[in-house]
């Protein structure tokens, strides 16, 4: 079998889509830090179809900063790579529609050459710096959202500013180098899953700048721009199964293929420090504040993937789809967007939320993605603080009752323990993993007491100022004494029937 390439592009099946614009006459206008899966199905997707539309200055240079895999895998193929949108057929069978992604150009591998990072973020097309790095990248508190100076990583690149490795430093470097090469100014932009990712990016560009160069971060303060924005469509991790079905529907090898829902949303703010693409062209909205939106899908969207994560993973659901199809959970969470989370929503023009309600859950449903409650689980204490506790916070400051949300707290804390109920065991995964399996195990792991739980709840990083929020606790005490003792299963049919609180 051929390896997918720019000469064999005639002979894929003509079902599949593929640039028809001339690659070879591409600029490159977006240095883009993080090129994973994610990236791949929703700002490559969105920039091919401004390619397509003819403006060819926004190729893409796609960074990994710590793994060769992905250059590995589509260098060899010209950096050319399959978007697999999945989904089921009116009678409930898996399909996917195929389309060949060409605006990546060229693929670096920053550990093993950062200057060539550095000269990308400086070269005289770039207009845009986008960021996939997940909430971890950004090395800051989470609680707070302060970049942590003591981080090993920004600790590692304040001292050695000619080799960054976090892309805090290699930003503020790469701008550095610009500036003296006299180009124009930048728009760094974050579409990882952060509430005001743009103004938690501007704030760690900002102190790391401060500390290696006031005059630089003034700079950048006045010439740059870092639009906030709100991403969503799930991509599942593509696995071996999915690169040989892949493969075999092109008539070609693709080592990487990305897959993805055919749903796709992305409200940016349009505060460019130069040009960008006309995204909208691939389904992307420009507004002036992504403020609404970002909480309107980090809670409903994220909050509830992760309270489905820690149940679905500790009862042994293995994927979302699987997981929801269980009555006790789909009633839960349904109950959990409906009842707890929307009331904390603004409004937004246009949101109709029992239809985004509805529409959410039928995404989960998707039968064709395989989205592993394992996957979504991971990186818990980089997630919890802007899915889950921001609408407790509201909750408990306006006296409303958390059943629900503590169910998911409480589930991750569970999960923390490191086996299912299976008894099969699991890996934490999570910048935080040593602390925090050592504190349940000196806590939760002696049994479930409000001290235990009060224990948790001291932890700062992830829980701030909720750490001895009295009705917090309670709620969280039920929830996992019923875990504890009942399972998964059993503690949705009560929490359903109103036993865990009202
Ligand atoms: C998921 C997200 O893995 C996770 O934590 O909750 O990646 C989710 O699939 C996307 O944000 C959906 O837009």
């Amino acid at each position: 079998m051929n390896r997918l390439h720019s000469q064999h592009l005639a002979t894929l099946p003509s079902e599949v889509a593929r640039p028809t614009y001339d690659r070879t006459a591409l600029k490159t206008g977006i240095v883009h830090l993080g090129i994973g899966a994610f990236m791949r199905a929703h700002l490559a997707a969105a920039t091919e179809a401004a390619l397509a539309a003819g403006d060819l200055r926004w190729g893409i240079v796609g960074v990994s900063l710590r793994q060769p895999d992905t250059r590995d895998a589509l260098e060899p193929q010209d950096c050319l790579y399959t978007l697999a949108i999945r989904d089921a057929d009116a009678q409930g069978q898996p399909r996917q529609r195929l389309q060949v992604i060409g605006a990546v150009r060229s693929l670096l591998v920053a550990p093993e050459n950062p200057q060539a990072v550095l000269d990308a973020i400086a070269a005289a097309d770039t207009r845009i710096v986008s960021l996939t790095v997940t909430e971890k990248g950004y090395c800051h508190d989470p609680a707070t959202g302060a970049l942590r100076l003591d981080h090993p990583d920004i600790a590692h690149d304040l001292a050695h500013p000619a080799a960054p490795r976090s892309a805090i430093g290699m930003l503020v470097v790469g701008l550095q180098l610009r500036h003296a090469r006299g180009h124009g100014p930048l728009t760094l932009m974050s579409l990882d899953n952060l509430p005001a990712n743009g103004r938690v990016l501007r704030g760690a560009v900002l102190r790391f700048a401060e500390a290696v160069d006031p005059a630089l971060a003034q700079r950048i303060a006045a010439e740059c721009r870092f639009p906030c924005s709100m991403v969503d469509r799930i991509v599942p991790r593509t696995t071996d199964a999915d690169r040989a079905a892949v493969s075999q529907a092109l008539g070609c090898e693709d080592r990487w293929p990305v897959l993805g829902e055919p749903f796709f949303d992305w409200a940016v703010e349009d505060h460019f420090a130069a040009d960008r693409p006309d995204w909208t062209l691939g389904g992307a909205r420009f507004v002036a504040d992504a403020e609404p939106f970002e909480r309107l899908k980090l809670r409903m969207v994220n909050g509830t993937h992760s309270s489905i994560a820690y149940l679905g993973a500790m009862a042994g659901w293995q994927t979302v789809d699987k997981a929801i199809a269980q009555a006790p959970l789909r009633e839960h969470i349904e109950a959990l967007m409906r009842d707890e989370i929307e009331p904390t929503l603004a409004e937004l023009p246009g949101l109709d939320l029992p239809a985004y309600r509805a529409n959410l859950l039928a995404r989960y449903a998707n039968p064709a993605l395989a989205h592993r409650t394992q996957q979504i689980a991971m990186d818990g204490s980089q997630k919890l603080p802007q899915r889950l506790l921001g609408t407790v916070r509201d909750r408990l400051a306006a006296g409303l009752p958390v059943p629900r949300m503590a169910l998911g707290i409480a589930a991750w804390m569970h999960y923390l323990r490191g086996v299912d109920e299976l008894g099969r065991p699991y890996p934490i995964d999570d910048p935080q993993a040593t602390e925090l399996t050592a504190l349940h195990q000196h806590t939760l792991g002696q049994g479930a007491s409000i001290d235990a739980v009060q224990a948790m709840l001291s932890y700062a990083p992830v829980f701030g100022d909720l750490a001895g929020n009295a009705p917090l606790a309670a709620a969280l005490l039920k929830a996992l004494q019923s875990l504890q003792t009942r399972g998964v299963q059993a503690t949705l049919v009560a929490v359903n029937r109103g036993e865990l609180g009202a």
